[in-house]
């Protein structure tokens, strides 16, 4: 078949929109008309060249919502008309990760996602005798994609795909690394730094968990208003901050007898990996973990002294908020549902295909939350 799509010619080049060729759906694979996906800062990174697996040609994009159109030989737990939720993490629920009840990192199609192949080592999408490589398993910047069943996580079919399209990562990254991953408790301090369209789901996550202290860290101070809007409960500027923000940050947070200040959880959501050493070195002497959400470039590394560990801080990192797809993001989207998480007034601006690189210039000036494509 024929399907619409933005495709990435080149890295650091504006994605073109032109019809390509899709197969349809082998063995245990699902077809999927995508109503709505949203642009991740995930995306932008791979198009820029900074993605060691990028990979070009590709149809990027892995925060989509659809319908399922059809279904290959072998497919058991997806029908036609199943509203779904592609998924750059699947579960498998077989694979020696998923067994180990210890991650959510399934390993079982790994190796080909990361090559922009279908688990059967060759692409669905094409022009002509040209490959086109799938993204993350997921391709959402297609009106029409294919999916290995185990990448589908079926969702409630009232919830409005323009809005739940979200939950396929921002969501489920920010609110999962607070509840899966840092597992936060009740009266905790926090910092979140990079109040975006992931920090600012952290921030709503954190509230969900009753913690008291919310810092937000930004350098845009249109960030603020943002944060406070999902529970933040402090706002600094590092361009603000007289020297150091590090001890800006532990002197903020002092408490107890001793007033040793840092936060119980910080959690990195920039990429930036001098922002990632602030975050683990404000984190409390003795339990303090810093999460990090936020993705490097190639060839960058992160640095600390070994005795900000020795002293009892903790460096964690999460994909996908450590959840397991097909089990908890359809709870996600039953949370919304219910009115206990909010995603609406993140959506800031909704975009066709065609305005689709205006969703980049948008993320790329501090202008959007997330921008999300309705097809
Ligand atoms: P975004 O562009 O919407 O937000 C980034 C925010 O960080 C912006 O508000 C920006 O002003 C702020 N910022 C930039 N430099 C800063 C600094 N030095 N100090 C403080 N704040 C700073 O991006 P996003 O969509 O929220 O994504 C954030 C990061 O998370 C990206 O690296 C993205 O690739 C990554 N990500 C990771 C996962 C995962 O599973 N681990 C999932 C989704 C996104
Ligand atoms: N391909 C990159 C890393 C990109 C990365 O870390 N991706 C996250 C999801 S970001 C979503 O917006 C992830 O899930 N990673 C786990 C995995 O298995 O890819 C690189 O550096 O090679
Ligand atoms: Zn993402």
């Amino acid at each position: 078949m024929k399907t619409r799509a933005a495709v990435a010619v080149a890295a650091g080049k504006p994605l073109e929109i032109m019809e390509v060729d899709l197969e349809g759906p082998k063995a245990g694979e699902v077809l999927i008309e995508v109503k709505a996906t949203g642009i991740c800062h995930t995306d932008e990174f791979t198009l820029s060249g900074a993605d060691p697996e990028g990979i070009f040609p590709a149809i990027l994009g892995h925060e989509g919502a659809g319908v399922v159109v059809d279904v290959g030989p072998g497919v058991t737990t997806l029908k036609k008309g199943d509203h779904v939720i592609p998924l750059y993490t699947p579960e498998c629920r077989q694979c020696p990760s998923c067994l180990s009840r210890k991650t959510n990192l399934c390993t079982a199609i790994r190796a080909t996602q990361g090559q922009g192949l279908m688990p059967d080592g060759t692409s669905r999408f094409s022009i002509g005798k040209d490959k086109i490589f799938h993204y993350m398993g997921c391709s959402t910047f297609s009106n029409f994609t294919v999916l290995p069943e185990i990448a589908v996580a079926k969702v409630d079919p009232e919830a409005p795909f323009d809005k739940i399209c979200y939950i396929g990562c921002g969501v489920t990254t920010g609110v999962g690394a607070v509840l899966n991953t840092a597992k936060v408790t009740p009266g905790a301090t926090a910092i979140v730094f990079g109040l975006g369209g992931i920090g600012l789901n952290v921030i709503q996550g954190l509230r969900l968990a009753g913690a008291d202290m919310i810092i937000g860290v930004d350098i845009n101070d249109d960030k603020k208003e943002w944060g406070e809007r999902f529970g933040m409960t402090h706002f600094v500027n590092p361009k603000e901050v007289d020297g150091d923000i590090v001890p800006y940050l532990v002197n903020m947070t002092k408490r107890g007898a001793d007033q040793i200040g840092g936060a119980d959880y910080t959690f990195d959501c920039t990429g930036n990996t001098k922002v990632m050493r602030q975050a683990l070195e404000s984190a409390h002497r003795g339990w303090g973990e810093s999460i990090v959400i936020g993705v490097a470039g190639a060839g960058q590394e992160i640095s600390t002294r070994p005795f900000q560990l020795v002293t009892g801080r903790v460096w964690k990192g999460t994909a996908f908020g450590g959840a397991r797809g097909r089990t908890d993001v359809p709870k996600i989207v039953d949370w919304y549902m219910a009115g206990k998480i909010e995603i609406d007034p993140m959506i800031t601006h909704t975009l066709t295909l065609d305005e689709i690189n205006k969703g980049f210039d948008l993320m790329h000036a501090g202008k959007s939350i997330r921008s999300v494509v309705v097809y």
